[in-house]
């Protein structure tokens, strides 16, 4: 039978997709009003599925393993959209595997879709987009163009207190990306704290299966502006913002077999919960 839903679990849509689906957050808000809040996308690009398994992962520790988690979910409001990308996320399922963007369509073009993570309104097109409707990196006609990042946009915006974190699930590669990634040589004022966070989110993450997420600068990876991590801490202002890249290294690359969900979920939640804890020690008096 069914679990019960707790009461102090909610869902919402903050808005719908070009395609008219539901953008559905879950809140984990036991912990209540004046205790930090952080926000967690997952899936933004469409054929990353691991990304999206992994988010559910997370929310059914936190919510069925409550027990366990008690010192988070008791101090922390957590909200996760593990599911950025509707359409595109349906789309891979139904017409082509390796789909990335959403699935708008551009004008003046027969070539369909805005890559999200080239949309938000940070340094917006300054690296590593193209302007073109049929490039897999199409950063869209202006910053927020897409119902998709607008949504993240006004729903992250409205929550009070600001968040601490802001975290993004991607694949492939392995990497535990720390901001800014816009260009080599901006940083964040706190990028030493940033950076040693990571660092000790991978070393957890690693002892679980033996996994090595490396923990670099994400223009190091290469440049590309207008990803959701740039803008939670340029302009959301959270005090912390990752990329994680899950596994493999390129074997099977973004189809990972299924029987790596579970493992991938147990790792990323173990480096998680490093960043939760430092999210809730920072905010204790
Ligand atoms: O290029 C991306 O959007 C991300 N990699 S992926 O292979 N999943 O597409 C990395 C984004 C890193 N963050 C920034 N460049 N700000
Ligand atoms: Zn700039
Ligand atoms: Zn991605």
């Amino acid at each position: 039978m069914a679990k019960l839903q707790p009461s102090w679990v909610e869902t919402e849509s903050i808005g719908k997709t070009v395609e008219g689906r539901d953008m559905m957050v879950i809140k984990i808000k036991k912990a209540g009003a004046g205790k930090p809040n952080i926000f967690i996308d997952a899936g933004i690009h469409a054929r990353e599925w691991i990304a999206n398994a992994v988010a559910t992962f997370m929310i059914r520790e936190l919510v069925e393993n409550y027990e366990e988690n008690k010192d988070i979910v008791d101090n922390l409001n957590i909200h996760i959209l593990p599911m950025a990308n509707p359409d595109g996320y349906e789309y891979s399922r139904s017409g082509d595997r390796m789909w990335r963007k959403n699935r708008a369509t551009n004008s003046g073009s027969s070539c369909k879709g805005v890559d999200l993570n080239r949309n938000f309104g940070f340094h917006w097109a300054e690296t590593g987009v193209s302007f073109s409707p049929c490039s897999d990196v199409y950063c869209g006609t202006k910053e927020f163009s897409e119902p998709e990042t607008d949504a993240i946009r006004k729903y992250t915006l409205s929550l009070e207190p600001t968040p601490i974190l802001g975290h993004s699930i991607h694949s492939y590669s392995q990497l535990w990306l720390w901001p800014y990634g816009f260009d080599y040589t901006s940083r964040p004022d706190n990028w030493e704290e940033i950076k040693k966070l990571a660092e000790d989110a991978s070393a957890a993450l690693e002892a679980v299966h033996g996994k090595y997420f490396d923990p670099i600068n994400s223009a190091d990876l290469y440049p590309a502006a207008g990803a959701s991590d740039d803008w939670y801490r340029g302009v959301l202002k959270t005090r912390y913002s990752f990329t994680t890249e899950l596994r493999d290294t390129g074997l099977y690359g973004f189809l990972l077999p299924a029987k790596q969900i579970i493992p991938s979920g147990e790792e990323l939640f173990a480096g998680m919960k490093v960043v939760f804890r430092k999210c809730i020690a920072d905010s204790t008096p």
